[in-house]
């Protein structure tokens, strides 16, 4: 029997990094709605993500998006996040809104297109350097929406030259993280569709170049376990994007449309040692809220993670073990669930408390008046937003 003294240590560790464009406004193609206190800075999206990470303490770093954090001086901005006890993580490059690449970038046939979208990522390694951060994160909207549109192999080798000229000049100290996603917004072919295509091309690249799962970047049915299971198997699970879906990318909170789902994949993480201390796996939200408040969708967030991370944690390992190798199938089956019905939430609350952290950080969060508090102050100049 694992008891919830036995999971505490690897509790202890986690940690999960934020998005910066999580606390911006977003929406669909078809509205970006407001919401009042939204952040018009770097900076305040950086102090809604510290609040997050106040009263959960499981979200100390947050992850950057260039060039929508744009900032003068980075080292500032640096100094900001520690002076709010959080720290600057990921940066995230961005070739997906400039004209320039409307038929690709990284992948693109004209190699002017290629050398901008290079050197945009070898700006985002000279911020990471200044920030002191660990990973580029790139992903790619390169594709086509038409058979015949473009050479798909030219295409793929275009690619691997990019990549090889940004590896290069990632430090001894940094990765370079290649995230894949099988359609949007290209329709016929994405240049990095699937998890493969991703293994494939870091691989060619060297050691501190991994993959990035996005939880809603695959089709419908997909085992995403299975592909958690084969990465860390393989040393390339780099990151983590968690975030939930019912239909395509939608972008929602994560463990919301499939709680099951969620225990399924950390429980492959924590058989993968992707929880033990030297785990190269970086835990990361990539989620949208349209139209709850965000903030707290981000503590609801982190909380479905730990919420999931205690109950796989709890799964009976030896006895699923024996079972498996009995060929004891209900019995197997049987362990597992016993793990992912356990209502953990009880034992959170007391575990929270005994750190000095609210037993509910969502109710406390919303008896702050925190909320509101921004909504005041945060008037005049222009919210942030994208759309997704
Ligand atoms: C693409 O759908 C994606 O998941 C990538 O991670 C981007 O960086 C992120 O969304 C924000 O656009
Ligand atoms: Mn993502
Ligand atoms: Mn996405």
């Amino acid at each position: 029997m694992t008891t919830f003294a036995d999971i505490a240590p690897a509790l202890e560790r986690q940690a999960i990094e934020l998005p910066s464009w999580a606390f911006g406004n977003s929406g669909t193609r078809f509205k970006v709605f407001t919401t009042p206190g939204t952040p018009r800075t770097p900076e305040e999206k950086i102090a809604d993500a510290a609040k997050v990470n106040e009263y959960t303490a499981l979200a100390p770093t947050v992850a950057l998006h260039i060039p929508w954090d744009m900032v003068d001086d980075f080292a500032a901005l640096s100094r900001f996040a520690e002076d709010h006890n959080v720290k600057l993580g990921t940066v995230n490059s961005n070739t997906f809104q400039d004209d320039v690449y409307k038929f690709g970038s990284l992948a693109h046939s004209d190699p002017a297109v290629r050398r901008k979208a290079i050197d945009h990522h070898l700006k985002c390694l000279e911020i990471m350097t200044e920030i002191g951060s660990r990973d580029l994160k790139i992903w790619l909207a390169d594709g086509t929406n038409y058979p015949g549109q473009d050479d798909l192999r030219a295409r793929q080798d275009h690619l691997a030259e990019s990549l090889q000229e940004i590896y290069s000049q990632v430090s001894e100290t940094q990765r370079l993280v290649l995230e894949y996603k099988f359609f949007e917004p290209a329709f016929y072919h994405t240049d990095v569709p699937d998890w493969g295509t991703s293994f494939a091309q870091v691989s060619a690249l060297g050691d501190r170049a991994y993959t990035c799962l996005d939880t809603g970047h695959h089709a419908p049915g997909t085992n995403i376990e299975f592909i958690v299971m084969q990465l860390l198997r393989l040393g390339k699970l780099g990151s983590f994007d968690f975030n939930s879906r019912f239909y395509a990318d939608d972008d929602l909170i994560v463990g919301a449309a499939d709680p099951f789902q969620l225990f399924r994949i950390i429980v492959e993480v924590i058989r993968g040692g992707g929880l033990e201390v030297d785990s190269p796996v970086q835990f990361m939200l990539d989620q949208c809220h349209n139209v709850e408040d965000k903030i707290p969708g981000q503590i609801r967030s982190v909380l479905n993670v730990q919420e999931m991370t205690a109950r796989a944690l709890l799964v009976d390992r030896p006895a699923l073990t024996a079972a498996q190798e009995a060929h004891d199938v209900l019995g197997a089956n049987g362990i597992l669930m016993d793990a992912f019905y356990t209502d953990v939430r009880p034992a959170l609350a007391s575990w929270r408390e005994e750190r000095g952290l609210p037993a509910d950080p969502m109710a406390a969060y919303l008896a702050s008046g925190n909320q509101s508090k921004i909504a005041a102050e945060r008037v005049g100049g222009t919210q942030l937003s994208w759309s997704a």
